[in-house]
This record gives structure tokens, C-alpha cells and sequence, in this order.
């Protein structure tokens, strides 16, 4: 081997030996840069005879170019081992199963109340909503609720502290039955030149607020509240809707039902209703569903509709507490918390 055989061998080592770019460029420096040794012996060429020069030059150019062909040959392994790791680093498994945000679901009280819109729907009630901020005619008056009466008190009812465009105090409503004077009113304007009037047949789910707080009692809880008024609706009319209801929301026939008699000022005679299963950790418990009543004479007016004509019966019920029954829920409190380890496990 003579001198650039050695120089050329000795750069390929070098190269060879660079592990990184930057060792290869400075491997590179030390053979063809400014002061590199294939640099050196071009311009040592100075000293030579042109013939000298001829033959010297020749091999020095071929060994110069044998460098450089290692030198790019190096420079693209190192790229391409560079590129492999980096794919190898960021290789994706396409087989695993993707991150999903996971499906939400409706809250237990909302699935009741749809259970209880699809139940009452399907005997032909309509499904009313209105506004949860009321005048004391709505919420109270119309209702037969008595000016003195304690319902209508700061230490029951959340007042709101601003008028309407009337100049009527408004409330948060204590019930949904404003809405069910809402609907009856509108009826009764819209059928007004019909004989007999069609028959109101309505449930009034959503919102209401009173001032209560506890384990069993929410400042905001829910009401459904149904009603069905015409010329010859009855008590074993609202036995009949009830008893159907109650086995078809709670999925079992083995239940009795029993209406207590009791007072509300929108309805008489009045009753609350219990139910008692017959099987399941409940069994033989008399539990409160709901109250209810032929609607009060005067509330029916209040309708816009004659009482001596159209007779009917309202109810009305907690969806939470339907909810708590359904699902063995102990604590109301938690329907409102928003506590995803809880909510969670109604999905
Ligand atoms: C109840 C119990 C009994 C009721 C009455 C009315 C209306 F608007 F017709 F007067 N709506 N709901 C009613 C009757 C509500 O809740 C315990």
C-alpha cells in the first residue's frame, strides 16, 4: 500500500468509527477541510515538476474522491440509522383499540322522567314545560292557596327579588301546577267555541324550589304533575291511570296501591297515594308516591272553565324520591352533588 492507500483506509476507519454527525463532520474536517490531510498534499503539489504534477495529481484526485464516496457513504448510514429509530420511537400499534372520550349518560332523574313522559304519553297525556320564575297568582292564588296561607312564607318559597313588567313579586315555583294553569287556560281559550270542549289530559314535569335542605329534601328538586279534565272524569278514572303507571314505572304487577285521604287547597276530596310491593327488599312497606285529588271547584274556574260542567282530578309526584325507590338510593343529595363515581354507574 502506498501513502494514500493508508490515507484513504485510515479515513474510512475514521468514518466508520464516527457514531454521530457530528463526530462524521469532524472526521471529515480532519481529511478534507482547510487544513485537512488530503488538503495538505494538494498543496504540496506546488513543489513539484509539471510532469510530476501530472501523475501525483491524478492519484491524489482519485484518493480524494474514494474519501469523499466513504465520507457520503457514512453520512447516509448514520441518516438512515437516525430515521430508523426515530421510526421505531414513534411506531404506533394500529391493532390497539382507540381512546375515547367514553358516552356520557343521562342522569337517573332525567331517565325518570323520560320513563314517567313515555309512560303518560302513551295513555294520551301531553307533556307540558313552562317557566320555573312565577307570579303568587300562578304559583299560589290560582291554586286556592289561601293569602295567609304558610306555603306562600319566605321560610317556604324563595322570592325573587325583582317584579314583573306587571309589577307582580316573583317566585321560584313550589310546584309545577302554575304550569298546569297555563296549560288548562290556554285550552280553554283555544276550544272555546267547541261543544264539549276537548278533554285536557297533561303532565307537567321539571323544576321547582322550595326552601328545604336535607337527606331527603333539595332546595331545587323535581315534580311531575298530571292532570286530566273533562265532562265525566273520575276518581276510578285517576285509580285507573295511577295503578297503570306505578306497574309499568316500577315493572312489576305485584304491587298495591292505596289512596289515604288527605288535604291539599287545589283539590277535593284529596288523597295521597302509597303503593306496597309485594316482593324485593321493600316488600310490604306502605311508601308515598304521590298526592292527589278531584281538582277544587275554584281552581277549575280559575281554568277558565266551568266547575259545574268539567270535573277532573290533578296528582303529583317526586320524580327524585321515584328515582331513589327505583334505584336504592339512599341519600337524595347525591342526584345533585354531580359526583361522577356516582353518576357513573347509571350509565
Ligand atoms: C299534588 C297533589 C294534588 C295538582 C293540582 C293541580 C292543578 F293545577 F290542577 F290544580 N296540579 N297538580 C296536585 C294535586 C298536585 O301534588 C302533590
Amino acid at each position: 500500500m502506498n501513502d494514500l492507500d493508508h490515507l484513504v483506509q485510515a479515513a474510512a476507519d475514521e468514518f466508520s468509527a464516527a457514531a454521530t454527525p457530528a463526530d462524521l463532520e469532524n472526521a471529515k474536517a480532519r481529511y478534507l477541510g482547510k487544513a485537512g490531510r488530503l488538503t495538505e498534499l494538494l498543496k504540496g503539489m506546488a513543489a513539484l515538476s509539471p510532469d510530476e504534477k501530472k501523475t501525483r495529481g491524478a492519484e491524489i484526485n482519485a484518493a480524494k474522491q474514494l474519501v469523499e464516496s466513504a465520507l457520503n457513504a457514512r453520512r447516509h448510514a448514520l441518516a438512515e440509522a437516525e430515521l430508523e429509530l426515530q421510526l421505531r420511537a414513534e411506531a404506533l400499534d394500529v391493532t390497539l383499540p382507540g381512546r375515547h372520550r367514553g358516552i356520557g349518560g343521562l342522569h337517573p332523574v332525567s331517565r325518570t322522567m323520560e320513563r314517567i313522559e313515555a309512560i303518560f304519553g302513551s295513555m294520551g297525556f301531553d307533556v307540558a314545560d313552562g317557566p320555573e320564575i312565577e307570579t303568587d297568582w300562578m304559583s299560589f292564588t290560582a291554586l286556592n292557596n289561601p293569602e295567609n296561607h304558610p306555603a306562600r312564607s319566605m321560610q317556604d318559597t324563595f322570592y325573587v327579588d325583582m317584579k314583573d313588567a306587571e309589577g307582580r313579586w316573583l317566585n321560584l315555583r313550589p310546584h309545577t301546577s302554575p304550569m298546569q294553569v297555563r296549560y288548562a287556560r290556554a285550552h280553554a281559550a283555544r276550544y272555546a267555541g267547541r261543544d264539549p270542549m276537548p278533554e285536557i289530559r297533561v303532565i307537567a314535569p321539571g323544576r321547582t324550589y322550595r326552601v328545604d335542605s336535607d337527606a331527603t329534601h333539595s332546595p331545587m328538586f323535581h315534580q311531575c304533575e298530571g292532570l286530566w279534565i273533562g265532562e265525566n272524569v273520575s276518581f276510578k278514572d285517576l285509580k285507573a291511570v295511577f295503578t297503570d303507571f306505578c306497574r309499568t314505572f316500577f315493572e312489576t304487577d305485584d304491587l298495591q296501591l292505596r289512596f289515604r285521604p288527605s288535604y291539599f287547597p287545589f283539590t277535593e276530596p284529596s288523597a295521597e297515594i302509597d303503593i306496597a310491593f309485594a316482593s324485593g327488599p321493600l316488600k310490604g312497606r306502605w311508601l308515598e308516591v304521590a298526592g292527589s285529588g278531584q281538582v277544587h271547584p275554584d281552581v277549575v274556574r280559575n281554568f277558565g272553565l266551568d266547575p259545574e260542567r268539567y270535573i277532573g282530578f290533578a296528582f303529583g309526584m317526586g320524580p327524585d324520591r321515584l328515582t331513589m325507590l327505583r334505584y336504592g338510593v339512599a341519600d337524595l343529595r347525591l342526584f345533585f352533588d354531580g359526583d361522577l363515581r356516582f353518576l357513573s354507574q347509571f350509565k
